[in-house]
C-alpha cells in the first residue's frame, strides 16, 4: 500500500498550532545569529536506511510476538519503508539483510524501491548462523576459523554479497562478525585476528572501485569471553590493513557502559575512518532500543561531535547511516519513526551548537561557558524546525499521529493477512 499526498495534505491541514510554534521558534532562533532556513534544509537533506530486519517484530535473544500485518517479503519490506519514508521524508534507504533478503527479480525490486523513493544502502553479509545446505559450519567463528574452508565459505559469502549489492546499486559492504570465544583458552588471540584480517583481504579484493567496506565492532555476544573484533581500535587496524576503501563503522550499542562514544566518532573522523553509523540505545548491553530513548543526551553529545566532523573533517567521506534496532513491543514501523525523530532531534540541536563561541570558550578554559554552550542548544525545543522540514518535502507534520490516523497497521494487516512473520531475527 502507498500513502496518498492528498491524505497528508488533509491530515497536515488539521494542524492548528505548526505555524504559531514554527514562527516563535525562528524568530528566537534568528535573533540567536542562527540560519533558520540552512537548518531546515539540512534536515531534509538528512537520511537514515531502515534495515530490512528491523520491520517485522524483533527479538532478537527470547521470543517473537508478532504485531500483525508484518511484511512476509522484500517487496512487502521495500513497501514499509516506503511508508515511513512517505510520512517521515528521512527514511530514503533501505540496507539489505543477506541472505535474508536476497532480490529474486532485480530489476522488480529496484523499480519498486525508486516508485516510494527509496535507494538501497550499505549491504550486510551474514556468517553468524549456519544457512540451509551450507558445507561448512560458523559454530567456531566465520573470517577468524581455524579451519581454511570455513574461512573460505565465507569469505565467497561476503564476495556473493557485495554481487547482490552491486546489482541493486549499493555501494557499500557491512561485514559484522558473531567470531570470538566464550571461554578462556578457546581461542588464540593473534590467530583469530591474522585470519580475520587475511580474510577481510582478500574480501576487498572483490571491492567494486566505487564501493566501501565498513568494518563493525562489538565487545561482547553472542561471545561472552573475547570477540576478535572488539573495539574501535581492533577495527580501525583491520581497516588500515585493507586500504583506502575499508572504514569503520559504528554502532551506539556495541560499547560496554558509559563508554565515550562521542570521543571515538571524533577521533575516527580526525583520522578519516570513521565509514558508518548505527543508531540504537541502551541501557546495559546491546538492547538495540529505540534512538534517543534512554539517553538522549548522550546522543545529542555524539551528534555534536558528528557535525564538527562533518564540517571541519573533509578527508572524512560521507557516512552510511542505519537504524540498527529492533524489539518485541512496539509496533516496528511506530517504532522506527521514533528512532527517526530522536535521531533528526539530535542533530537539529547539534546544528545549533554555537562552534565558534565553543572553541573560544575552550580556548579561555572557560569551563562553565563550554557547558552553557552545549546546553543551551540541547534545551532548546526545535520540534517545529523538523516539522518544517518535513512539510516541505511534502511529509506528514506528525509521522506518528498521520500512522494511526491513517490506521496503517490495519490497512497492513488487511492486505497481508494478522499473522505474517518477518525473515529475519
Ligand atoms: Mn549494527
Amino acid at each position: 500500500m502507498k500513502i496518498q499526498k492528498e491524505q497528508l495534505l488533509d491530515f497536515n491541514n488539521s494542524s492548528t498550532t505548526h505555524k504559531e510554534n514554527f514562527d516563535f521558534l525562528a524568530n528566537q532562533l534568528t535573533n540567536r545569529g542562527h540560519n533558520v532556513e540552512t537548518i531546515v534544509s539540512k534536515l531534509g537533506e538528512f537520511q537514515v536506511a531502515i534495515p530490512s530486519w528491523a520491520l517485522g517484530a524483533g527479538g532478537t535473544r527470547f521470543g517473537r510476538f508478532s504485531f500483525y500485518g508484518e511484511p512476509s517479503s522484500l517487496e512487502q519490506k521495500i513497501e514499509d519503508v516506503g511508508l515511513i519514508h512517505s510520512l517521515t521524508q528521512t527514511a530514503g534507504a533501505v540496507s539489505l539483510h543477506i541472505p535474508w533478503d536476497v532480490p529474486e527479480d532485480y530489476m522488480a525490486i529496484k523499480e519498486l524501491a525508486s516508485s516510494v523513493d527509496i535507494s538501497f544502502d550499505a549491504v550486510n553479509s551474514n556468517t553468524f548462523q549456519d544457512q540451509k545446505n551450507a558445507k561448512e559450519s560458523y559454530k567456531y567463528g566465520s573470517l577468524s576459523n581455524t579451519s581454511q574452508a570455513v574461512r573460505e565459505q565465507s569469505i565467497a559469502h561476503n564476495l556473493d554479497v557485495i554481487n547482490i549489492g552491486n546489482q541493486l546499486g549499493s555501494k557499500a559492504l557491512t561485514v559484522w562478525l558473531a567470531d570470538g570465544s566464550s571461554f578462556p583458552g578457546q581461542n588464540n588471540f593473534q590467530t583469530a585476528f591474522q585470519n580475520t584480517q587475511d580474510s577481510l583481504k582478500d574480501i576487498y579484493k572483490g571491492l567494486p572501485e566505487d564501493w566501501k567496506m565498513l568494518i563493525e565492532y562489538k565487545p561482547y555476544e553472542p561471545n561472552f569471553y573475547s570477540t576478535v573484533i572488539q573495539d574501535w581500535g581492533a577495527s580501525l587496524m583491520l581497516a588500515n590493513e585493507c586500504g583506502e576503501k575499508a572504514f569503520t563503522l559504528v554502532d551506539l550499542g556495541h560499547h560496554l557502559p558509559n563508554s565515550n562514544i562521542e570521543q571515538i566518532v571524533s577521533i575516527l573522523m580526525l583520522k578519516g575512518k570513521l565509514g558508518g553509523f548505527h543508531f540504537n540505545d541502551s541501557k546495559y548491553g546491546d538492547d538495540d532500543l529505540t534512538a534517543g530513548s534512554i539517553k538522549p543526551y548522550a546522543l545529542f553529545l555524539i551528534f555534536n561531535e558528528l557535525v564538527y566532523g562533518m564540517e571541519n573533517n573533509p578527508q572524512n567521506p560521507d557516512l552510511a547511516w542505519m537504524i540498527d534496532a529492533s524489539h518485541n513491543i512496539k509496533d516496528p514501523l511506530e517504532d522506527l519513526i521514533q528512532s527517526l525523530e530522536a535521531i533528526q532531534e539530535s542533530y537539529a540541536k547539534a546544528l545549533l551548537v554555537d562552534q565558534d563561541a565553543l572553541k573560544a570558550a575552550q580556548q579561555d578554559n572557560d569551563v562553565v561557558k563550554c557547558q552553557e554552550i552545549l546546553q543551551e542548544a540541547y534545551r532548546t525545543d526545535i520540534r517545529p524546525l523538523l516539522e518544517k522540514a518535513r512539510l516541505n518535502a511534502g511529509g506528514a507534520i506528525s509521522p506518528i499521529k498521520a500512522y494511526r490516523a491513517l490506521d496503517l497497521r490495519n490497512h497492513l494487516i488487511g492486505e497481508r493477512g494478522k499473522y505474517t512473520i518477518a525473515t529475519g531475527l
